[in-house]
């Protein structure tokens, strides 16, 4: 395309920024950024720009009398039910797994900024006894619970993983996942999909560019899933194997029940469209948001649209009134998705202020040591508003969260605690299993051994574990790779 034909089309929206330095670009180059304007509605991207500034106004308006928190009809408590109606949820469950009906939609497409890891979250390695890396813990999960499903109901069970990308993490997901033989799953069963992308504005709506021939943007957020499971023919591999539960989650909480039966079988037996699991907040300053009803909408509140007021207010048990602390772990019906999918461009869109890499005056590339733009993103709850029967479970958040998302020098979701986590969960797991370990003993059980703590009595009672590090592997894993606790 001439440069006029472009210049007409983005001077029509005040973005003809873009092609400031056309006359210094090769062939290639221009062919480059002639197709990336192309492949844009520049008046879809001011819009965007414009209605972005709009809600981050009203969202920055605190809330506080609409504010209720979930009323109990529609939230139950993991660690309050009765053995026996764990037992139940967890069979509805694995029925369902075993019957082909259970999907789940790992949510990989960040760019991992505040970890400064190099590649997609998924393939970092906390340094578990195993060395194992957050894909394969997942995938080992997949595996183990498929094969419960399986011994429980005499049917294969079978599990679907969807899994998000984006332009960045895509190619060498996908990769990690080949040279690791997809960890043992059957590749059929994997569907890789990639996230859409936003452009990255300055503060007055211009688009920026990376590079002279190359327009910055970025991943459209979390809840870019809807546009991408629509735009990737997901919805359709959905509806064509049959799927009718899909669980959704961040792929940096190591703890993560992944296709987790309990939560499957709950949302199954009240008939729920989209849930989510909660946390309890640890206190009313933590910095996670709120599952809360708004205006009588079910939403995710952030901590810093909560009135101090709000995030101190107690139940007479002494419960924060707004405890539901949100962990990005969500079930959605099948049905649910595709009615979602079509109106998902009414999503909210969530601004952030960010130093953004641009070309100078000079024409060289700059990394801004302040907030120079904003990237817009959606959030995957923001759908829950239109949920017809929304439920909650509060799960326990030593056996079910850790996240994963700073470099150790935070101290806080970082390596260290994940790992941390995961093997004080591990020790308990022993201990209730008969075996004996004292506290400074680090203990990996596999997933292909255990899901949660069962499967593990034979190999634990009665005996007393002193070798740290030790991996407790599956029987398969000991037959391939040695004895267990040893790598
Ligand atoms: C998320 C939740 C927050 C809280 C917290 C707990 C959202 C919007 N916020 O915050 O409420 O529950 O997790 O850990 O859910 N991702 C993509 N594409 C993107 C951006 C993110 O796939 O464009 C994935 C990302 O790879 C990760 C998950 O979404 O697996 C969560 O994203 P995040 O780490 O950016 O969200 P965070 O920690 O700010």
């Amino acid at each position: 395309m001439s440069y006029e034909n472009l210049l007409s089309i983005l001077s029509a929206h005040g973005q003809e920024q873009l092609i400031k330095y056309w006359p210094e670009l090769s062939e290639n180059e221009r062919e480059q950024l002639s197709s990336e304007i192309l492949n844009l509605d520049f008046g879809e991207v001011n819009e965007i720009f414009r209605r972005a500034n709009e809600t981050s106004k009203v969202i920055f308006d605190k809330l506080d009398n609409d504010l209720k928190p979930i009323p109990q009809t529609h939230y139950e408590s993991v660690p309050n039910l009765n053995v026996e109606k764990i037992e139940e949820y967890e069979n509805t469950g694995l029925k369902e797994i075993s019957e082909g009906r259970v999907g789940v939609l790992l949510l990989a497409g960040g760019q991992a900024t505040r970890l400064g890891f190099g590649h997609p979250k998924g393939m970092y390695d906390v340094g578990l006894p195993s060395r194992k890396t957050l894909f394969q813990i997942q995938g080992e999960r997949i595996r183990r619970i498929q094969n419960m499903a399986t011994e429980k109901y005499g049917k294969e069970g079978k599990i679907t993983w969807y899994i998000m990308t984006s332009e960045h993490t895509m190619g060498p997901t996908a990769e990690f996942f080949k040279s690791h033989s997809y960890f043992g799953l059957n590749k059929d069963d994997i569907v890789f999909f990639k996230q859409g992308t936003f452009p990255c504005y300055d503060f007055n709506g211009k688009v920026i560019l990376a590079k002279k021939y190359h327009i910055n943007s970025a991943p459209d957020g979390n809840g870019g899933l809807y546009r991408a499971l629509k735009a990737e023919g997901v919805l359709e591999d959905i509806a064509g194997r049959g799927i009718k539960h899909l669980h959704a989650h961040s792929v940096d909480n190591i703890l993560i029940k992944v296709a987790d039966p309990v939560f499957i079988g709950y949302c199954s037996s009240k008939n729920a469209d989209c849930a989510a699991k909660v946390v309890s907040k640890s206190s009313p300053s933590e910095a996670v948001g709120v599952v809360c009803r708004v205006n009588g909408h079910y939403k995710v509140v952030e901590y810093s649209e909560l009135t101090d007021e709000a995030a101190e207010s107690r139940e007479p048990d002494g419960r924060l009134t707004f405890s539901a602390g949100n962990i990005c772990n969500h079930y959605f019906s099948s049905e649910f998705l595709a009615k979602i999918c079509n109106y998902e461009s009414k999503l909210k869109l969530h601004v952030a202020k960010k130093k953004i890499p641009y070309v100078d005056a000079n024409g060289v590339c700059q990394k801004p040591a302040e907030s120079n733009g904003i990237k817009i993103e959606k959030f995957i709850f923001d759908v829950f508003e239109f949920a017809e029967n929304f439920i909650c479970l509060e799960v326990a958040r030593d056996v079910e969260f850790s996240a994963l998302k700073n470099a150790d020098s935070a101290k806080k979701d970082c390596p260290s605690t994940a790992r941390e986590d995961l093997l004080r969960l591990h020790r308990k797991y022993i201990r209730q299993a008969g075996g004996e370990i004292t506290d400074d003993v680090d203990i990996e059980i596999s997933p292909l051994l255990s899901y949660g703590g069962e499967n593990i009595e034979e190999l634990v009672k009665n005996e007393v574990f002193t070798i740290s590090p030790f991996h407790l592997k599956s029987y398969e894993e000991a037959a391939t790779n040695g004895v267990n606790g040893k790598h």
